[in-house]
């Protein structure tokens, strides 16, 4: 199996960069908002897309990502809330697991009934550890995945699950503190994983502004991911904004 789009991800890390990647829930946008907005991320320069939602309804996912794939030349990844958000549009997916929890459902159930449409439609896995973080409401991950998140005050916990994720052959970790989070995941938790692994690390969750995406990277963050923000009025600008941030930063 090709690692194109790993490996893309990680030579672009290797040499100096953080990256931006702007997710999209296809439950959100019409597939003429999502073409729009794709196209406005690679403008501004964003790095990927990806696609996904804990609880997605709709029924336009493979024309939705088919028309974000004719309107930007940028990688889209998806990035399931459970093993029916695979479409064989995608450049790749990342195979998550979701580590911080103990339901065999999210550790190993959804993947053996994803795996068979990844390798029928040649898709791209990317074996990625997903750690929920406490972020001071119950998100729609922490209900739908039925488990608990790792406490936000204990970063040596969430190392130590980093670590293990690495030892168990995980390509990418991502911190994730929900969609819509009340609280982003802290500096100092990110340090600690960074501190542990040698995997790039993710992270994601209540960014919504370019000095808070800022201070995620100065913690240690390879990858910023946002969503929820196009949600809001000014939300292409404040994409713009944090692309700009993310481009210039130097650690
Ligand atoms: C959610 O980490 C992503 O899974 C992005 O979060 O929607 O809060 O930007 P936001």
């Amino acid at each position: 199996m090709d690692q194109i789009v790993y490996d893309e991800i990680q030579k672009s890390l290797d040499s100096g960069r953080k990256l931006y990647w702007v997710l999209l829930d296809p439950d959100d946008f019409s597939l003429e908002e999502g073409s729009r907005v794709v196209r406005e991320a690679e403008l501004c320069g964003a790095d990927a897309i990806l696609v996904g939602g804990s609880l997605m309804h709709t029924d336009h996912l493979d024309s939705f990502v088919a028309a974000l794939k004719d309107s930007c030349k940028l990688p889209v990844i998806l990035f399931p809330g459970d093993a029916t958000q695979i479409t064989r549009y995608a450049d790749a997916v990342l195979f998550l697991s979701l580590m911080s929890g103990r339901n065999a459902d999210f550790l190993i159930g959804e993947q053996v009934k994803g795996a068979p449409h990844v390798k029928r439609h040649n898709i791209e896995p990317i074996p990625t550890a997903y750690l929920l973080i406490e972020s001071g409401t119950v998100t729609s991950v922490e209900f739908m995945s039925n488990t608990r998140p790792i406490p936000r005050d204990k970063p040596g916990i969430a190392a130590l699950h980093g670590l293990a994720a690495q030892y168990m052959g995980q390509k990418l970790i991502y911190l994730e503190a929900g969609s819509g989070a009340q609280h982003s995941v802290p500096a100092r938790m990110i340090g600690a994983v960074k501190s542990q692994v040698e995997i790039p690390v993710i992270v994601g969750g209540g960014i919504r502004d370019a000095q808070t995406a800022a201070e995620k990277l100065a913690a240690g963050a390879d990858i910023i991911v946002t969503g929820n923000l196009l949600r809001l009025e000014d939300g292409i600008d404040r994409m713009k904004a944090i692309a700009q941030t993310i481009r210039s930063f130097k650690q």
